[in-house]
C-alpha cells in the first residue's frame, strides 16, 4: 500500500517474509536506504527502508474490534489484527462498515443464541462486539427509520461461512420481525426452513466444502409498516448441473439422493433404491458419507422442512420419485446395436433401469428408449428417425437427467416462494445476497466464467459504496476532500457483457451458428481483443483465454463454453416427459408454444444470468448495502489455524484490501482530540499546560512537528498515511536515547 514512513531504530516494523508472509521486527540499524532488522523469530535481516512498515508498539495485545482504529493501516496490521483476535476466538472484525467473519470451524457456544440476540436488540452500532447480528441490527433500524430498503451482502470463497451466515442473519431478523403469537406456520418459519429444503437439492460435498451450496441466492424479506415481516421472495442463481451426473473424489453429489437411499424401508422398496453405491450417479466417486450427517435422520427432517414451507405430502412423494427415477435413468448403459451406429440398452438390469425410470415418470418405456437412442431428423423432403451410438445415447441420458433435476429444483424455489407468499404492500425489504466467490482453479469452464463475471459486478458495487461512505464521513466532519482514485474495474465488465461485441454476445453467437466450435470461438476472441489489456491469449493457446479480473488472472479453458451455454432441451425429451401420466411431471415440462419455441433458439444461459444480475443488480442499487466478507482462515477446515497467505489472498480478492488503499489515498487515521492529545501531546507539555480547548491544542502540536495536509475535523483529527508513524516516531525518540530504547524493546520484545 506504499505508505511513506518515518522509521528510525528502535521502531517497530514489519517486513515481507517468504513463509509468513509478514514478519515483525525492530530496527537496529540503518544505513543510507537501507536497514537492519532483528525479526521476531530470531533472524537479522537486512532490507529496503521503502519495503517496511511500522508496528504499532502500543497496539492492544487482544487486538482492535475495528479496522480503522489501528494506528497503521496497512496490510501487515489487518493481517496480524485479524491473526490475533482468532486466537481468542474473536471471529468478527469490522473494517469501518465491513464486517469481516473468519469462519471458526467449530461451534462457539452461546454466540447465537437468544441472550445473544437479545443483547443486540436495539444497541447502537459499536457498543457491543462485533457480531453479524450487529450488521443485521442495524440494516433492521435503517429500514424502520428511514423507510428504505436495505440489503446484506455476503461473500468469500467456497466453504469461508456465507451460508451459515446468510442463516444467522435471516434467524436474527426473524426474531427481530417475526409474530409473537404462535399462529401456525408464519412467514418467517416458512423463510426459514426453506433453508434445509434448498440445501438437501442444492448442496453436496465437494472438496472445499462438506456442505457447498451449488447454486447462488438472494433472499428479499418484506416488511410491513410496524416493521413486522410480511412476506418473502427467494430468487436463486445457477444451479450447478453438470454434477448430477459426474462427480468425482472425494466429492458427492446433491445431498437428496443419499438421503432417499436412506429412506424408511417401505419407500425404498416402492422406488426401487437400495445402496447408493449400485447407481452409477453416485459410484463415480467412493465417497458415501458424510461426517456428522446422518442421512435417514435428515430424509425425515427435510419432509419435515417440506411441510412447514407447505409443500403437500402428495407434492413430496412426487419429488421423491423423480429424484429416484433420475438414480435409475443414470443405469441405463448402452450396447451397440445391429445397424451401424445405433444402440440398444445393454442387458436386462439395463432394461429394469429403463422400466423403473418409465414407471416412476410415469411415462411410456418405449418412447423412453426412442427418446434416449434416437433422435428425430426433419428433412425438407421427409423426416426421419436417425440413430444415436451408444455414446451419443449416454450423452442424451445424462442431458436428460441433468434437465430433470434442473427443472425440479426451479420448482422447489417457485413452490416455495408461492407458498411463502409475497407482500404487494410491502415498501421495505431486507435483501440477503448468500453468493458464490471469485473462483480460479486448474481448470475454469463457463461456470467460472459465470461466477467470476458476477464478482466483477459485486466488485464494483463495493467499490463505488465504500467509496462513498468514505466521502460521507469526511463531509460529516466538514473536512475537504478531494477526489481519490480507485481501481475501476468497468473495464473488464465491458469485456465481458458489452453489447455486442463483449464476450457474451460472441459466445451467443457462436452458439447459434451451427459450424462454430470452440476453436473458431477461441480464434474470434483473439481476434476481438487482442488489444484488450483485460485480455490475455496464452502462449501456444488454440482455446484457451485469459481475463484479467480485478482479483487476479483467470485461464479459462473453453472446450464446453458453447455446451454449457446452451439452454436447450431435445424436443424427444420434452415431449416425453410432457406426455407424463404424473401431473407433477408434466408439470415440469409445459408443452412450448410456437412463439417460444422460436426465441427460446436463442435463449441462452450466459444471457439468462447477464440478464439477472442486471436485475440483482437494480434491485441491489436501490437499497442501502451492508457487507459481510466471509473468510477461510484455512483449507484443512479446521478450528484454531490461521494461514497467513490464505487470509491475505482471500482479503485482496474481497476487496477488503482495496477498500483500505481508498482509505488511505485519503486520511486514514482519524483520532477524536482527546485521544491525540492523550497520546501526543507529551509533544508539546507546554501546549497541554495552557489549558487551550481540545482543537486548537491539537493543530498546535501538529504545526510545531512541521506536518502538513493533515486537516482539523469538528470532533476530529484527520492524519494523512504516515503522519501517525511520524509522530510516533519523534514520541520515541523523546522517551529516551536510542540505545536505550533499543536495549529495552529487544529485551521486552523478542
Ligand atoms: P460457504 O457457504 O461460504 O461455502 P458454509 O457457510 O457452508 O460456507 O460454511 C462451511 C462450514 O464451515 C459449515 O458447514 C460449518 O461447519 C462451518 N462454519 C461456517 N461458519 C460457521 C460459524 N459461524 N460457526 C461455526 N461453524 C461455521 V460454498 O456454499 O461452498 O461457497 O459453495
Ligand atoms: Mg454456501
Amino acid at each position: 500500500m506504499g505508505i511513506p514512513v518515518n522509521i528510525a531504530v528502535g521502531s517497530y516494523i514489519w517486513i515481507g517474509d517468504p513463509e509468513l508472509s509478514w514478519i515483525d521486527g525492530m530496527v537496529v540499524n540503518i544505513n543510507g536506504e537501507e536497514a537492519e532488522i532483528q525479526t521476531s523469530n530470531g533472524k537479522m535481516v537486512v532490507t529496503n527502508l521503502s519495503d517496511i512498515y511500522p508496528k504499532d508498539a502500543e497496539a492492544p495485545a487482544v487486538g482492535v474490534d475495528d479496522m480503522t482504529k489501528l494506528s497503521y493501516l496497512h496490510e501487515p496490521a489487518v493481517l496480524h489484527n485479524l491473526a490475533t483476535r482468532y486466537e481468542i476466538c474473536e471471529i468478527y472484525t469490522y473494517s469501518g462498515n465491513i464486517l469481516i467473519a473468519l469462519n471458526p470451524f467449530q461451534q462457539l457456544s452461546n454466540l447465537y443464541g437468544a441472550p445473544m440476540m437479545e443483547r443486540y436488540n436495539g444497541a447502537p452500532f459499536g457498543d457491543q462486539s462485533p457480531h453479524i447480528f450487529a450488521i443485521a441490527d442495524v440494516a433492521y433500524r435503517a429500514m424502520i427509520n428511514e423507510r428504505k430498503s436495505n440489503s446484506i451482502l455476503v461473500s468469500g470463497e467456497s466453504g469461508a461461512g456465507k451460508t451459515e451466515t446468510t442463516k444467522m442473519l435471516m434467524r436474527y431478523l426473524a426474531f427481530l420481525g417475526g409474530h409473537t403469537v404462535a399462529e401456525g406456520q408464519t412467514v418467517e418459519q416458512k423463510v426459514l426452513e426453506s433453508n434445509p429444503v434448498l440445501e438437501a437439492f442444492g448442496n453436496a460435498k465437494t472438496v472445499r466444502n462438506n456442505n457447498s451450496s451449488r447454486f447462488g441466492k438472494f433472499v428479499e424479506i418484506q416488511f410491513n409498516n410496524s416493521g413486522r415481516i410480511s412476506g418473502a421472495a427467494i430468487r436463486t442463481y445457477l444451479l450447478e448441473r453438470s454434477r448430477v451426473c459426474q462427480i468425482s473424489d472425494p466429492e458427492r453429489n446433491y445431498h437428496c439422493f443419499y438421503l432417499l437411499c436412506a429412506a424408511p424401508s417401505e419407500e425404498i422398496e416402492r422406488f426401487k433404491l437400495g445402496n447408493p453405491k449400485s447407481f452409477h450417479y453416485l459410484n463415480q466417486s467412493s465417497c458415501y458419507q458424510l461426517v456428522g450427517v446422518n442421512d435417514a435422520h435428515d430424509y425425515l427432517a427435510t419432509r419435515r422442512a417440506m411441510d412447514i414451507v407447505g409443500i403437500s405430502e402428495k407434492e413430496q412423494d412426487a419429488i421423491f420419485r423423480v429424484v429416484a427415477a433420475i438414480l435409475h435413468l443414470g443405469n441405463i448403459d448402452f450396447a451397440k446395436g445391429e445397424e451401424t451406429d445405433a444402440s440398444v440398452i445393454k442387458d436386462e438390469e439395463s432394461k429394469f433401469h429403463l422400466q423403473m425410470t418409465a414407471e416412476l415418470l410415469m411415462c411410456d418405456s418405449h418412447t423412453l428408449e426412442d427418446a434416449l437412442c434416437k433422435r428425430v431428423m426433419v428433412t425438407p423432403e421427409d423426416i426421419i428417425k436417425r440413430s444415436l451410438d451408444p455414446l451419443g445415447a449416454t450423452v442424451s441420458r445424462d442431458g436428460l437427467a441433468r434437465t430433470v433435476y434442473s427443472r425440479l429444483f426451479d420448482w422447489l424455489v417457485d413452490r416455495i416462494n408461492i407458498s411463502i407468499g409475497q407482500d404487494p404492500h410491502s415498501k421495505c425489504l431486507i435483501g440477503v445476497l448468500d453468493i458464490y466467490g471469485f473462483e480460479s482453479f486448474k481448470t475454469n469452464s463457463f461456470e467460472q466464467f459465470c461466477i467470476n463475471f458476477t464478482n466483477e459486478k459485486l466488485q464494483q458495487h463495493f467499490n463505488q459504496h465504500v467509496f462513498k461512505m468514505e466521502q460521507e464521513e469526511y463531509t460529516k466532519d466538514d473536512i475537504d476532500w478531494s477526489y481519490i482514485e480507485f481501481v475501476d474495474n468497468q473495464d473488464v465488465l465491458d469485456l465481458i457483457e458489452k453489447k455486442p461485441g463483449g464476450i457474451i454476445a460472441l459466445l451467443d453467437e457462436a452458439c447459434m451458428f451451427p459450424k462454430s466450435t470452440h476453436e473458431t470461438f477461441s480464434q474470434k476472441l483473439y481476434q476481438t481483443f487482442k488489444d484488450n489489456k483485460r485480455f490475455i491469449k496464452p502462449k501456444l493457446a488454440r482455446s484457451e483465454f485469459t481475463i484479467v479480473h480485478y482479483a487476479g488472472e483467470v485461464k479459462y479453458q473453453s472446450e464446453q463454453f458453447l455446451d454449457k451455454n446452451k439452454d436447450y432441451v431435445v424436443p424427444e425429451h420434452q415431449d416425453l416427459l410432457s406426455a407424463s401420466k404424473c401431473s407433477f411431471v408434466s408439470g415440469l415440462f409445459p408443452p412450448i408454444s410456437e412463439e417460444n419455441a422460436k426465441s427460446s433458439k436463442f435463449s441462452s444461459i450466459g444471457s439468462r444470468f447477464k440478464l439477472q444480475l442486471q436485475q440483482l443488480m437494480e434491485t441491489l442499487n436501490s437499497t442501502e448495502p451492508h457487507y459481510v466478507r466471509c473468510v477461510k482462515p484455512n483449507n484443512m477446515l479446521k478450528p484454531s489455524i490461521f494461514e497467513n497467505d490464505n487470509v491475505l489472498q482471500q482479503l485482496r480478492s474481497g476487496g477488503v484490501l482495496e477498500a483500505i488503499r481508498i482509505k488511505c489515498a485519503g486520511y486514514p487515521t482519524h483520532r477524536t482530540f482527546f485521544a491525540f492529545l492523550e497520546r501526543f501531546g507529551m509533544l508539546a507539555p507546554e501546549i497541554l499546560a495552557g489549558n487551550y480547548e481540545e482543537k486548537v491544542a491539537c493543530k498546535w502540536i501538529l504545526e510545531k512537528m512541521g506536518l502538513t495536509g493533515y486537516q482539523i475535523g469538528n470532533t476530529k483529527v484527520f492524519l494523512r498515511a504516515g503522519q501517525m508513524a511520524e509522530l510516533d516516531a519523534r514520541r520515541s525518540r523523546l522517551l529516551g536515547d536510542s540505545a536505550k530504547v533499543i536495549q529495552r524493546q529487544i529485551k521486552t520484545h523478542i
